[in-house]
């Protein structure tokens, strides 16, 4: 059986970005991978984050993991940080990466503009990403389009160890969905749409009340011009709003621009609404339920940790012997 991975950030309250261009392929591929997923609590401390909230965000994270689908039967779900073998992997892949791939990281570039204090753990951060995938021997990646460049660099730096070492890494592929991708900030559809963008005025939380959701897809920024069309760089906001109505309502986007064609941008707005707020109404209420027992979350992890360091561990064993570090 083929091996996937992936991971998310606990920086946050998850949102439709992150449910449509990932998560929702997570849950498709418990059913016929033998799936690792993770919550990467050390790539969300590279950034300034408080401390005392962290721990709670990452049980939150995981439920709301469990209440989109995930089901730890299928799956093994496990925090990053209960994993040793992925940072000690990353010191050794530390020495096969160049500080000049590192450096062409856009969205290291991004996430350091304007900053003072920038981390040395921003910078290294896609080493740390290539250890998760690469520990496992993950042959699949589902993310958004936005860790494109980063999983490029993954199977960059899995292609040189092999090519120096000898034959130790399985080079990870991609899995970029054909719709939603990247899914963009309602309220300034330039950007996608982001757990940490500074305003939530243009994100769908999962677990925002539904009035709010309706509220926020109604006022979603549009584009100039009355047509309903897809066409994501001439009409981003429309593009988004019909990529958004097409997810939460499983069909295909022709299917929904044949639907609206010839109607205003109000109809499209008010139908995306009602139908984003009738997705997650089950959602929510898994939620509710599965925050009421964090015991179970916590159980759930601990066996995760100790499925996912047996294979990890034997991982950076055979890393180390390639390497000519000698044996403990
Ligand atoms: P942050 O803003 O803190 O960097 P994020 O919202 O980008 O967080 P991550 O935890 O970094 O979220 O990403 C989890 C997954 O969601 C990744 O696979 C990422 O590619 C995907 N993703 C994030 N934002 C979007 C988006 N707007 N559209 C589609 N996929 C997305
Ligand atoms: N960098 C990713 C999160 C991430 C990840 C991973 C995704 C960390 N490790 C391993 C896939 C595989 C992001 O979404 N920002």
């Amino acid at each position: 059986m083929e091996r996937v991975l992936s991971g998310i950030q606990p920086t946050g309250e998850i949102h439709l970005g992150n449910y449509l261009g990932a998560l929702r392929h997570w849950v498709e591929m418990q059913d016929s991978f033998d799936a690792y997923y993770c919550v990467v609590d050390l790539h969300a401390i590279t950034v300034p984050y408080e401390p005392a909230k962290l721990a709670d965000r990452t049980i939150s994270t995981v439920a709301q993991l469990l209440a989109v689908g995930l089901d730890p039967a299928k799956a093994t779900l496990f925090v990053q940080s209960h994993v040793p073998a992925h940072t000690e992997l990353q010191w050794l892949l530390n020495s096969v990466t160049q500080y000049g791939e590192l450096r062409r990281m856009t969205q290291f570039k991004d996430k350091s503009q304007g900053q003072d204090a920038v981390s040395a753990g921003l910078f290294n951060y896609p080493i740390l990403m290539a250890a998760d995938i690469l520990v496992y021997n993950a042959d699949r990646v589902p993310v958004g389009d936005d860790q494109r460049q980063h999983l490029e660099l993954a199977r960059n730096i899995a292609q040189r160890f092999n090519q120096r070492f000898g034959d130790v890494f399985t080079v990870p592929d991609a899995a970029i969905p054909g719709v939603a991708a990247r899914v963009m900030d309602l309220a300034n559809p330039e950007n996608k749409m982001s757990k940490s963008a500074s305003s939530t005025q243009g994100i769908v939380g999962l677990l925002d009340p539904p009035k709010q959701v309706a509220k926020k897809i109604r006022s979603a920024v549009t584009d100039s011009g009355a047509e309903i069309a897809f066409d994501p760089a001439a009409k981003p906001g429309i593009s988004n709003l019909l990529s958004i109505n097409a997810a939460v309502t499983d069909r295909s986007v022709d299917d929904v621009v044949a639907e609206f064609d010839g109607q205003g941008y109000g109809h499209l707005k008010v139908a995306t609404a009602n139908a984003t707020v009738a997705f997650l109404e089950p959602i929510q209420a898994r939620y509710a339920a599965l925050m009421d027992d964090p015991g179970a979350i916590t159980a759930i992890l601990s066996t995760g940790a100790k499925k996912a360091s047996q294979q990890a561990s034997e991982m950076v064993i055979r890393a180390k012997d390639a390497m000519g570090l000698l044996a403990g």
